[in-house]
């Protein structure tokens, strides 16, 4: 058997954390032949509720779980991790405005960055759910300066999951024939997802359907899902987001993919988002590493939609940059 490996995950009383956590530890991460020993974060108030979850971890005799530890210290919960997904934040509350959520959560990623900062290994990869998630990532690069920032990176692939469903339906074929798609942007209403390059049985998607039903039915749909989902359950999206973070954290890992993914990635300067925002860009995957597709075409209604998914995540940065200085 080889080494286990250590997987930290915050909020783990949560939602996303009870659909997640038995995924991984039954081995559909890493593989049936990689024990894993999860290191799980949570505040002191739900600490007891994740003894339950803990409980029910043994219950399940996963072959593949090597070990599980209960934190409400961030610098345990990371200490040696391999892999960390940040799941853990503030929901917003009646009444509150989008940027007391963005205040409140940042508290929380500065907290976590620098605890980052004092005892991640090199190697780690960091995924960031919690919303608002690109932000969040990017606060959490900035707290912590000793990680390199392209391993900490934040959640689209729900959105392009959602996408390629909602494409599938359309052309009535299955997901696997979908090529090409990709979302740019932020994870929020303002996200593109963009079909200007997709395929669908190596056909373009744009014969099949007008500017009509994509500009008014497919991007609404995708970017209005999570609200759509929350009015029918009741609660939001919580197997699907726990899906999209294992197989964002899988593929980065251990995939290899000449098709594109969304991934939430600092920019290193494509097709002029500034350096460093972390911003959903197609990416390729190979070697435990992630490199941004390059050279795709951008026609004028894709860019302005990547402007304006643009200009609302430097709007996030200056709602909360103010806070990283102290
Ligand atoms: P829940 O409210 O069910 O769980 C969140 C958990 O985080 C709670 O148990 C809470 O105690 C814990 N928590 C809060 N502060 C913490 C801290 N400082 N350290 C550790 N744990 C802490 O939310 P859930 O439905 O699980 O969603 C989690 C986050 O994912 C939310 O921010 C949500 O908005 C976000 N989402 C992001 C998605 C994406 O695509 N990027 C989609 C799904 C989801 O909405």
């Amino acid at each position: 058997m080889k080494q286990p490996v250590r997987i930290a995950v915050t909020g783990a009383a949560g939602q996303i954390g009870y659909a997640l956590l038995f995924r991984i530890a039954a081995g559909e991460m890493l593989g049936p032949k990689q024990p894993v020993i999860l290191q799980l974060l949570e505040i002191p108030d739900a600490v007891k509720a994740v003894e339950g979850v803990v409980m029910e971890l043994e219950d399940c005799a996963f072959p593949t779980l090597a070990g599980v530890t209960v934190n409400s210290d961030p610098r345990q919960a990371f200490d040696g991790a391999d892999y960390i997904f940040l799941v853990g934040a503030k929901p917003r509350g009646p009444g509150m405005e989008r940027k007391d959520l963005l205040q409140g959560n940042a508290k929380i990623f500065i907290e976590q960055g620098r605890a980052l900062n004092e005892v991640a290994g090199r190697d780690i990869r960091v995924l960031v759910v919690g919303n608002p998630a690109n932000t969040n990532a990017w606060i959490t690069a900035q707290s912590a300066p000793n990680v390199d920032p392209k391993r900490i990176t934040a959640m689209t692939r729900l959105d392009h999951n959602r996408a390629l469903a909602q494409i599938a339906a359309k052309a009535h074929t299955p997901v696997t024939t979908i090529k090409n798609f990709c979302i740019w942007g932020n994870h929020s209403s303002t996200q593109y997802p963009d079909v200007s390059h997709t395929t669908v049985n190596g056909r373009p998607f744009r014969d099949l359907v007008d500017q009509d039903w994509v500009e008014n039915h497919f991007i609404p749909t995708v970017s209005q899902r999570g609200a759509a989902i929350i009015e029918a359950r009741g609660a939001s999206s919580a197997a699907s987001a726990a899906n999209a973070a294992l197989e964002h954290m899988r593929d980065w890992a251990i995939g290899k993919s000449s098709d594109w993914l969304s991934m939430g990635v600092p920019s290193d300067g494509s097709y002029d988002i500034p350096e460093g925002l972390v911003y959903s860009f197609p990416v390729h995957v190979g070697g435990g590493h992630y490199t941004i597709a390059q050279n795709v075409s951008i026609d004028e209604f894709s860019r302005a939609r990547m402007l304006a998914s643009l200009k609302e995540l430097e709007e996030e940065r200056d709602a909360v940059k103010g806070m990283l200085a102290g």
